[in-house]
């Protein structure tokens, strides 16, 4: 057993990077036998310094969770009951099969989740698990999270992975819009101890506005907070783009050769003034213009848009707006801007600007049409394509560590939904909401039991830095990446006991061919050098090895392997984000494209809204998160769930006494989606007119095997929010400015 630090007794403290949100936060796991006493934040983490938040402190009450699932369960009549591997795999191969062959390939769905994002081995196994799917039926939580960014940085910069990340350590000036990093921690800007770096900002005279229709945690410790009507984001971005141009204050710098469409910009946004914006987004015309100089004044500053931002009616042209901001400032790939990350696991292009550029809507789907996005269909849509009959229709469920239907919108209507398949496979850790329906439930490995290293998130990183860490256990059952071979074994038509090694060995020829292709390094060389490893290891290291930073197998000296990375537990740092453009640019033409076609296109919708918004005195709904909580899923953690529910419906003092409504009440919300009984905490934390309720509550559905997260069930929120309305040009899905009816007391 690998250890760091051994003692007399069969103490121990290994150094681990807690795999539950962004911030990738170091944490030394003190172990006794095979059982966790103790998790504390990492103090000689050189990223993270120690920071811990209470969801990584109770990792070792989740790896002990008696209801956490450790056998695979198989449905035998109507019941899902204990099975032994091989078992399970055979009823994959056999259902599967009998599905294909009946309706065809496409009529299976392939939904991933969340948490695969913060595992090792998904990030190498989940694309040969879709190509062995063979369908176009694929769905992720991208669509109900970032994907209006992944269509702007694809548009602008030909690059739909190249994130813009807010330079918060160096920035003067941070504009942060729908996110609130004190409860998540960060999203799409991996940053430990955020709370610290936000705190450090004033130390340094660096300023914090926040824009959000709660005062949020976040909002108290800003230099600044505005409330915003939700949903309107975009039509104050754009607001502030054209102030920029009235006051003469766009100044894009050393990027300015490669900006395209700068006019084009101004003309869509000129109807959009601080003064005409004013009433319908709740923020007066001089706060505008008084943003909009600061942002432009500060030596660095960054425009930073999430969730809020994102899962909204406009989520793709709200992106779009805040990329303009930040170019036309200069912020763009400046230290203190916005920057892309350089993962110490990546490469770094040295060659001249210009590539393949970005395209959506190379297929669409079969009941609505909604263009592919990044191979994916919006979430918003599945349960059409799960409930309309004809060829192709959905009738077959794979779904990767997701909970749609807590997670999705119009969340009761899936639920019906996968009730109804043919066959489900579920790859997860609880019987929950969604996995209480499926015909095959395989365990995930606790994520102690399996080796880390934050692929995913060091792409998002504000620092190029690496760290690997071995398993803090042995494995009961099979390894996560034996599972996914297997399951690809069996997707493929080729049983349910072949040989998971067919698997691991035709991925590291191909990754290996690769490198000997393009790094002219002869392939003996490179298998010598990865020989005797695990196959999850063995692909890491060929990452490592051949990324900017690695040794490339001895031929750059002083280099990164994983072997060298082994001896630094607590990982390495090797510094802040770089400047990476031009040459990052895989625009077709070299340039960064500003007004692409199918933004400038989308821009009508934002026009046709801002010509007839929502009533001042409609009420809508926007979500929220907490640190004690983590999507639809940690609610099975006594210690992070004790206390007050916090699953309230947040409202203002106001709009509470309009309805009659006093603290504690019950009352009935209701949209065009469905309808919800629900505790009121009234707080003025919120802007009048909105009331908030946090996501993935709804615990008591029958079947569920969670006995604590059963005890405080809470309400489904995504009851409420309507896939009818998505943000078309990315497909995602609308989860917050909801019009809701809050009734009042009788
Ligand atoms: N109304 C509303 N809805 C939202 C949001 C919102 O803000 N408001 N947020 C959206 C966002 S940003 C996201 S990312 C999605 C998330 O939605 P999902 O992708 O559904 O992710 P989670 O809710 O985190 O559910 C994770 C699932 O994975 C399982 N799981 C946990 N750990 C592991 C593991 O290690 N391995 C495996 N195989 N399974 C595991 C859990 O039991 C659970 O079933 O929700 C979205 N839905
Ligand atoms: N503790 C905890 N941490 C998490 C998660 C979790 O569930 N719990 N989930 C993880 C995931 S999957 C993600 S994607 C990230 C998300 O990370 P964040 O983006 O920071 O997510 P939230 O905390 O939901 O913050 C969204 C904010 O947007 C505001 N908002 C809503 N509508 C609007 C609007 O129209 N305009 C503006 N300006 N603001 C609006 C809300 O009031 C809320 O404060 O967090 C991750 N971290
Ligand atoms: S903030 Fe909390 S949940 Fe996120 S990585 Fe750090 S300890 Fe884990
Ligand atoms: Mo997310």
């Amino acid at each position: 057993m690998p250890s760091n630090e051994n003692s007399v007794s069969d103490r121990r403290t290994q150094y681990r990077t807690c795999p539950l949100c962004e911030a990738t936060c170091g944490l030394a796991v003190e172990v006794e036998g095979e059982k966790v006493i103790r998790v504390r934040g990492d103090k000689d983490d050189p990223f993270s310094r120690g920071f811990i938040c209470p969801k990584g402190a109770n990792l070792g009450e989740l790896h002990h969770d008696p209801d956490r699932l450790r056998t695979p369960l198989v449905r035998r009549d109507g019941e899902l009951v204990e099975a032994t591997w091989d078992e399970a795999f055979e009823a994959i191969a056999a259902g599967m099969g009998r599905v294909f062959e009946t309706h065809g390939r496409e009529s299976l769905g392939l939904m991933l989740g969340n948490p695969i994002t913060h595992h090792l081995a998904p990030a190498f196994y989940v694309a040969p698990v879709v190509r062995a799917c063979g369908t176009r039926q694929i769905y992720s939580a991208s669509t109900v999270d970032q994907m209006p960014q992944h269509v702007v940085s694809g548009l602008l910069w030909g690059d739909p992975n190249a994130f813009p990340i807010p330079d918060i350590d160096r920035t003067d000036h941070l504009l942060m819009l729908g996110a609130n990093p004190m409860a998540s921690n960060g999203s799409l800007m991996t940053a430990p101890d955020l709370p610290g770096r936000i705190k450090d900002m004033p130390k340094r005279g660096a300023r914090l506005v926040v824009v959000d229709p709660r005062k949020t945690e976040t909002a108290e410790r800003a230099d600044e907070h505005l409330f915003i009507r939700p949903g309107t984001d975009v039509f104050w971005l754009a607001a502030l783009v054209t102030t920029l141009f009235e006051e003469e204050l766009v100044d894009i710098g050393r990027l300015e050769p490669w900006v395209e469409g700068v006019e084009e910009v101004r003309g869509l946004v000129a109807p959009f003034t601080a003064e005409n914006v004013a009433d319908v987004c709740g923020i007066d015309a001089e706060t505008t213009r008084r943003q909009a100089r600061a942002l432009a004044g500060a030596a660095a500053a960054a425009v930073y848009g999430r969730i809020g931002n994102h899962t909204v009616e406009f989520g793709t042209a709200t992106s779009w707006m805040a990329a303009i901001l930040n170019i036309l400032t200069g912020n763009f790939d400046r230290p203190g801007g916005v920057m892309t990350s350089s993962p110490v696991a990546g490469r770094i292009e040295d060659g001249e600007p210009g590539g393949k550029g970005y395209r959506t809507g190379r297929w669409a789907s079969r009941v609505k049409g909604h263009p592919e996005v990044n191979g994916e269909f919006p979430a918003a849509s599945l349960a059409d394509e799960m409930e309309t009959e004809g060829p192709g229709q959905i009738r077959a469920a794979l779904t990767i560590a997701t909970n749609p239907v807590r997670s999705y919108p119009n969340s009761e209507r899936l639920d019906r939904a996968f009730a109804k398949l043919d066959f489900h496979v579920a790859f997860d850790i609880y019987v929950n909401e969604t996995t209480r329906h499926a015909d095959v439930i395989l365990p995930a490995p606790s994520a102690l039991e399996e080796e880390c290293y934050e692929l995913t998130f060091m792409g998002n990183a504000i620092r190029s830095f690496a760290k690997y860490d071995e398993p803090v256990f042995e494995s009961e059952g099979p390894t996560e990446a034996d599972i996914f071979a297997r399951l690809i074994l069996a997707l493929r038509g080729e049983g349910g006991t072949a040989d998971a090694n067919l698997i691991h060995n035709e991925m590291i020829e191909h990754a290996v061919g690769r490198i000997a292709d393009s790094d002219g390094i002869d392939r003996e060389t490179i298998l010598k050098a990865i020989d005797g490893m695990p196959p999850i290891k063995k692909l890491l290291d060929l990452k490592l090895r051949s990324g900017w930073r690695g040794d490339l197998f001895g031929s750059r000296p002083g280099g990164i392997s994983l072997e060298k990375l082994a001896k630094h537990p607590h990982g390495v740092d090797l510094g802040p984000m770089v400047e990476r453009y031009p040459n990052r640019l895989k625009t077709e033409s070299g340039k960064i494209d500003l007004a692409s076609p199918l933004l400038v296109g989308d821009w009508e919708r934002v026009q046709e809204r801002f010509a007839a918004p929502n009533a001042a005195e409609q009420l809508l709904l926007i979500g929220r998160r907490h640190v004690r909580s983590n999507n639809s899923w940690m609610h099975n953690i006594g210690p992070l769930i004790s206390g007050r529910s916090r699953c309230t419906l947040l409202m203002n003092p106001e709009d509470a006494a309009e309805r009659r409504l006093d603290d504690g009440a019950t009352t009935q919300i209701k949209s065009r989606g469905g309808a919800l009984e629900v505790e009121v905490e009234v707080s003025p934390s919120m802007m009048k007119g909105v009331v908030s309720l946090p996501h993935g509550w709804g615990h008591d559905a029958p079947g569920i095997r969670m006995g604590v997260a059963q005890a405080n069930a809470g309400v489904p929120s995504n009851v409420l929010t309507d896939d009818r309305v998505i943000d078309t040009a990315s497909g995602n899905a609308v989860l917050n400015g909801i019009p809701v009816e809050v009734a009042a007391s009788a």
